[in-house]
Parts: structure tokens; sequence; C-alpha cells
């Protein structure tokens, strides 16, 4: 009878939680790597993003959005760990990797150890497929261990996670100074389709499973090379383009050489020095942007046939801007506004006033504390960041709104109207401009 008794109490106990498990909400975050706002909804209305514009009506997206450092992987640092990048180590790309995850777990380790099977799919952390060592696909040495059940490596014909990130069509990869910073060819395939197999067979699996869930896809385009199908690139074909072009800053200010993009690849001609060519730049930009949104598309579509999108949180988040011959420059690695600015969207399953859109200044850092209060957990005592939960229900509501970013040996700070930069040594102000008057930044009031 005793037995019975305790075994009728375990059972009770089973019950509850799985009951408990099936309400907490899933959670679908989609990465997409070097993606700026340019986007139908931030005024490109001759960007093609039909499946990206589809979903920002079905929730909130967040239009003055910033990341807090201009590059990935300290941005993705951030993102996952609600911590500023806000010294040299976390500004490297290997932030992630020398993180203390016990003593400051990230969001993927936090969820993991409330219940939620984590998954990560393509590039989330720094490291596509969340795996460092020799061609990033080292399973024993996890860029962040404890954090995901499964951490996907998406060589596909690329065959390892390092080809595959800077990967063009059919198992190509890049070679230093050789391969051309812009392609497109048709019936071919390119690293995200195989970041989409992968993503398709997790979470038609993660759909089938009582536990909630958290599944991360990183889509790598419109990160350099500017390789895509050129049934994208056709949609730009008798477009135009703005000439986004402005003049080099004065010395001392936050120039670089584009090294990235002058460096790594086989560039035809100077964009700074010849407009058509510039043209050409930003269209395959522009192609690379649809190219993803194609996907954008697919995992929506998906989600929506496994029965789970009613119970499912999503966000679409971009890791960084990027400068498309703003300040002759054409890259990321600055603290200007058009580094640090990127897309931010998030629809949860109980979303009122869907589809109007928040002008808030907001920080990635804030998307941690959001997803915790959002699922109902607990948050760890290390982040920084603002519960953005007013903003899901009222896009007007009152914050605090200020964006930090830090680069190099600087600081970044964004209000509404100003964007101020200073020096981390002695907080010196080195650059301050007026955004209301001066929204491309030439006009350095400092100087
Ligand atoms: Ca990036």
């Amino acid at each position: 009878m005793k037995h019975l008794l305790i075994s009728i109490g375990v059972l009770t106990t089973c019950f509850a939680q799985a009951e408990q498990a099936s309400e907490k909400p899933n959670i679908l975050l989609i990465c997409i790597d070097d993606l700026r706002p340019e986007l139908p909804s931030f005024g490109k209305d001759y960007i093609h993003a039909p499946a990206m514009e589809k979903l920002f009506t079905q929730g909130r997206l967040f239009k003055r959005h910033y990341v807090q450092a201009p590059t990935c992987g300290s941005s993705r640092f951030a993102l996952l760990t609600g911590i500023y990048p806000d010294n040299k180590k976390r500004l490297e790309n290997g932030a992630i990797v020398s993180h203390d995850h016990k003593a400051q777990p990230s969001f993927p380790a936090w969820f993991k150890s409330h219940g939620y099977t984590t998954v990560a799919v393509g590039k989330v952390s720094h490291y596509p497929g969340g795996n460092t060592g020799k061609d990033w696909n080292d399973i024993s040495k996890p860029e962040m261990p404890e954090a995901w059940t499964r951490s996907a490596n998406p060589s596909g014909e690329w065959k390892n996670a390092k080809t595959l990130m800077h990967g063009y069509e059919s198992g190509k990869g890049s070679e230093r100074g050789v391969t051309p910073v812009i392609a497109a060819l048709e019936d071919v395939r390119y690293p995200d389709d195989a970041i989409m197999d992968l993503f398709n067979t997790e979470l038609d699996s993660l759909a089938k499973q009582d536990e909630p869930w958290l599944l991360a896809v990183g889509l790598l385009r419109p990160h350099l090379p500017f390789a895509c199908e050129k049934e994208f690139l056709d949609i730009y074909k008798n477009k135009t383009i703005p000439n986004y072009s402005t003049p080099k800053p004065p010395k001392g200010d936050e120039w670089h050489a584009s090294g990235e993009f002058n460096g790594q690849y086989l560039v035809s001609e100077n964009p700074n020095k010849d407009a058509a060519y510039a043209e050409l730049v930003r269209k395959h930009y522009a192609a690379c942007i649809s190219s993803s949104d194609r996907h954008v598309g697919d995992i929506l579509e998906r989600l929506e046939k496994s029965g789970q999108a009613e119970n499912t949180i999503i966000i679409l988040w971009g890791d960084h801007g990027w400068h498309l011959g703003e300040k002759q420059i054409w890259g990321k690695h600055t603290l200007y506004e058009v580094a640090l600015h990127s897309p931010l969207f998030i629809k949860t399953p109980d979303m009122v006033k869907a589809g109007v859109p928040t002008e808030r200044v907001v920080n990635s850092v804030d998307i941690y504390p959001t997803l915790c209060k959002l699922a109902g957990l607990p948050t760890p005592d290390q982040l920084r960041g603002a519960d953005l939960n007013e903003l899901l229900k009222d896009p007007t509501a009152e914050t605090k709104e200020i964006a930090i970013s830090y680069w190099k040996n600087n600081r970044s700070e964004i209000t509404p109207t100003e964007h101020k930069i200073y020096s981390q040594k002695d907080n010196k102000l080195l650059q301050h401009y007026d955004l209301k008057a001066d929204p491309k930044e030439l006009n350095n009031l400092i100087k």
C-alpha cells in the first residue's frame, strides 16, 4: 500500500512537471550575419525581403536596436551572456571561448539548466556549429560548454565549419586574395543551404518532444563573400541602389582601410573611386539579404507546419551594421552609428499591437533578461540589460534609451538624439554627433 501511495505521488509530480514544462514557450532565434537595417521597414524600399517584412507585421520591430560591439565575436558574446564587452578580452573573436561560463552562464546554458532542450544550427556563437579546434569542428572543444543539448556542425559539402563560413558555391572555400568578393551563380548550393538542411531536421525532431525548446539558427549571408544564387542578383538588375558614399573622416576619427574586404578577397576595382563598381557591390549585398530572406521564409513555414508556432517566441537579430561606402569604408569595425545599428524583432505568443514598431533605443544585452521574463525564469546576476517586455506591450512605453557599445579603446553612447564616443582610458569625449540634424555623422561637434 505504501509503495502504491509513493507511486501515485511520483506520478502526480511527473504529470505536474510535464504540464508545467509544456506551458513554457519555445524560442526560435534567427541570427543573420552582418545584416544592417537594409530592409523596406527601415525605409529601404528597393530591398526584396518579403518574408522578413511579413514577419515584422506579426510582432514588435525595434527600429533603433544597437549592438554592443561592431564585430561578430563580441557582439554575439554580448547577446549570449548579457554582458557588455567592456574590455580587451571581451572585444576579441575569442570572447565567448575565454568567458567563465560556469560563473556567468550564457542564456542557452541558463535555459538548458531550467528544463529546455537547446539546439544551435549554423553561426550562433562565433564559430558556426559551436566547436573550436582545427577547422572549427572538434566536438571535444565546444565554444560554450554546457550550453547546447546539440550543437550541429553544418559542414555539408564544405566538409568543415571553417570552410563553410567563408564558402562559395558547391563546397568551394575562399582563398585569401584569390577568390572574388562578389559572385552569383545559377542552380548551385550555397553554405546557408547546408545550414537549412540541418535546421529542418532539428526543428522536426524538437516539434515531437514534450519539453520546451530553444532552437537558434544562424544564417551566414550577407556576411562576406557576397556570393549567392543569381536569381537574387537579378532582382536588382534594373533597380537603382542609392549611393551611400560619404567623405573620408578627418584624421584621428574612426576610419580604417576595409581590411576584411580588401585584404581577404579579390576586389577588382576600388569602390571608393569607381561609383559603378560600388553600386555593383551594394547590389550583391542586397542580393545576399534576399537570399537569407528566402531562408527566413522557409524557417517560418516549417515552424507553422510543425504545429508549434502558436507557443513559440520568435526573435530575429542582426549581429551588427556594415559600411557600404559610408566614410569611404566597406565593412564593420567602427563605432559609427552605421556599424552599430542592426534589426531586432521579437514576436511573443500573446503579442499585442503586432506590427507596430518601436522607435526606442535598445541594446542586444536586453534580449537575455527579456527572454527570462517571457519564459518565467529567474535571471542570473550578471545581466546588465533592460527587460523589453514593456515595449512588447506598448511600443511607446518610456524607457532609459541609451545604447552602449565598445570597440578598440573607445566607448560609444547613443541616445535618441545624440551619439558620443569617448576614450576608455581617460573618459575624454572624442566625437559628438547630433543625430537629428546630422544622421550621417559628417559633422563632429568636438572639432
Ligand atoms: Ca557578423
